[in-house]
């Protein structure tokens, strides 16, 4: 039997735990229908609280899996997740500008503007952002800072709900770009993002898991919404089935027993 899927693209790290990276990505991808291929900007031997090493894959070796990727398959949506250095994000912001401009199909992105592991570790270097900002963020359909990022991209910090709505306006209007900025990392009780968009706000709750620790909460969401707009969903309802997705994730994690810390993995079978 002949069947054809959506396809979707994430440009990633490799996270070894497959907990974050591309390979929450891709599971989010399968979970949501969607048929999922990566490009790898880095690799990263990491488990669940500790980031070993970050080896970046070389421009041209990115250059590569993204010019086969579009050459092959039709690819509706695509995001970016972790991409470390200047240099990757000046490969991915060319490649993508020279594919784009000799094709006609119009292919949303959401960029992840990933920059910090949940353990602390740095996934972004230093003279990145200006790169992120200047060649990266015009091409995005959407940007999905969590409260610390959206804090150093305004240069100024996030504390509270009310910052946050402050803080989403001002980057939609700086960057000329959709935002959907996450609060998961607020301390309440409910999990509040806020998406601005055409110059509306859409709020979005979630009752906040206790006693979970999450990694990778970030590239699913994001995912899940590549994956919506890669079926064809409006932005408002691909970021709404997306917080509902990544929201049962959470709650349906799994745990293993493991010396002494416990071992938390998002679920992101449905
Ligand atoms: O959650 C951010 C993230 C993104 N991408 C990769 C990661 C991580 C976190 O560890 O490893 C590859």
């Amino acid at each position: 039997m002949r069947q054809e899927i959506p396809v979707a693209l994430t440009i990633a790290g490799s996270d070894s735990s497959a907990g974050a990276g591309a390979q929450a990505d891709l599971k989010t991808f399968s979970a949501l229908g969607v048929y999922g291929v990566t490009a790898i900007t880095c690799v990263v031997a990491e488990v669940p609280g500790k980031v070993a090493s970050i080896q970046p894959v070389d421009a041209s070796m990115l250059r590569e899996q993204l010019e086969v990727l579009f050459s092959a398959f039709p690819i509706a949506a695509f995001k970016t997740g972790m991409l470390y250095s200047r240099v990757i994000i000046e490969t991915v912001a060319n490649v993508l500008g020279e594919i784009l401009a000799r094709t006609e199909r119009m292919r949303p992105f959401v960029l992840d503007p990933v920059m910090v592991a949940t353990t602390g570790d740095r996934l972004l270097q230093n003279d990145a952002l200006a790169a992120y900002e200047r060649v990266l963020f015009p091409m995005a359909a959407l940007i999905t800072p969590n409260i610390d990022e959206a804090g150093v991209l305004l240069g100024e910090p996030v504390r509270s709900l009310e910052e946050m709505r402050t803080a989403g306006a001002k980057l939609a209007r700086k960057y000329g770009v959709p935002i959907l900025i996450k609060g998961g990392h607020l301390r309440e009780a409910a999990a509040v993002d806020l998406l601005f968009a055409d110059d509306e706000v859409l709020e979005l709750t979630a009752r906040r898991e206790q006693n979970v620790t999450t990694h990778g909460t970030g590239c699913t969401y994001s995912a899940a919404i590549a994956a919506g707009l890669a079926k064809g969903l409006p932005l408002r309802d691909a970021v709404r089935a997306a917080k509902e997705f990544v929201t049962r994730a959470i709650a349906r994690h799994f745990a293993w027993s493991s010396g002494n810390a416990p071992l938390h993995a998002l679920n992101h079978f449905t």
